[in-house]
């Protein structure tokens, strides 16, 4: 029996700082019911969906800053996003920063399938830096508002298929596939919101769109497994975040993608057996790889250079 998921990306256009959650619940509730319509089995949200990307700002106000995180998941204000999703029998992925009851704050992204959260997984990769630096266009204060995830990169059984979650900056680096890889991921949803203009290294903006595709294509080939890269694009409280949102194959092939720079959505039928003829070739890992001789990944974090010879 083919095991094939028509999946929907949501991607979302900008977020105004004081939008109301319940005005944002509603355009991803629109755009839920888009993707039902065209049949998708699952749609995925970018990250911090819910408010702006606050990020970009310094905040010595806790109260102010408190004012962007959840509290609980679902709360009264996302309920009607479970409610829609369980009407309309859609699996969905949201992002959204995460308080926990005992204050710890994490970037966070679910799974909710019939309903329930069925995978929950928090940043790994937090890009940006701590304190604040006035020197720069705008902050990118992830270091400061998160903390490093907990939950390492968890696969599961869902949808009928092995999925797994990553969330923008980890996207960029190779081991986040393949600690899922190494767990038979299927799917690999990845919400993004990432500015054009990166302050410390403003040559490399021209490349932002190549840069994002580049990653993702390399990472579904890499380890044998669809990527579903959502954007929260446009500009946003005058930063222009690049959008590129797009459905990716086990074959490394874009086969679906947004246009705009909006709330759009869009869709790919993703045949889950087409994993498995990169996982019994090209990237059968048992056969192929050598732990043995990559120590090094998880022994040693920066780079360090051969001595003078
Ligand atoms: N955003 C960006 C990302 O990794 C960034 C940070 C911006 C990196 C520009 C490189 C260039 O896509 C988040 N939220 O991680």
């Amino acid at each position: 029996m083919a095991r094939i998921l028509t999946v929907a990306g949501a991607q979302l256009g900008p977020i105004a700082r004081d939008e109301p959650r319940h005005a944002v619940v509603q355009r991803l509730i629109a755009m839920m019911r888009a993707a039902a319509d065209h049949g998708a089995d699952l749609v995925v949200f970018p990250e911090l969906a819910l408010t702006t990307f606050f990020p970009r700002w310094m905040m010595e106000d806790e109260a102010e800053l408190l004012r962007f995180y959840e509290r609980e998941m679902p709360s009264p204000e996302t309920q009607p996003l479970f409610e829609e999703s369980l009407r309309l029998n859609i699996a969905f992925v949201l992002g959204y920063a995460e308080l926990t009851a005992d204050g710890q704050r994490f970037n966070t992204a679910i799974l909710v399938e019939r309903g329930k959260i069925v995978l929950k997984y928090r940043k790994v990769h937090l890009p940006g830096h701590g304190e604040h630096e006035p020197w720069r266009a705008f902050q990118h204060l992830e270091k400061r508002y998160f903390a490093v995830g907990d939950l390492g990169f968890p696969v599961v059984r869902a949808l009928g298929g092995n999925m797994g979650l990553a969330v923008c900056n980890d996207r960029r680096w190779p081991e986040t596939y393949r600690v899922m890889g190494l767990q038979d991921v299927e799917l690999i949803a990845i919400g993004y919101n990432t500015p054009l203009h990166n302050p410390p290294a403003p040559v490399h903006d021209a490349l932002g769109l190549h840069h994002n595709t580049l990653v993702m294509q390399a990472g579904a080939y890499q380890n044998a497994t669809f990527v579903v890269g959502v954007a929260k694009c446009g500009v946003e409280e005058g930063v222009m975040q690049i959008g590129g949102s797009q459905i990716i194959a086990p074959s490394g092939e874009t086969i679906g993608a947004a246009t705009t720079l909006e709330d759009e959505v869009f869709l790919a039928r993703c045949d889950l057996d087409l994993c498995g003829s990169y996982k019994r070739s090209v990237f059968n890992f048992a056969a192929h790889r050598r732990p043995e001789a990559y120590g090094l990944i998880t022994a040693r974090a920066g780079a360090v250079p051969p001595e003078e010879s």
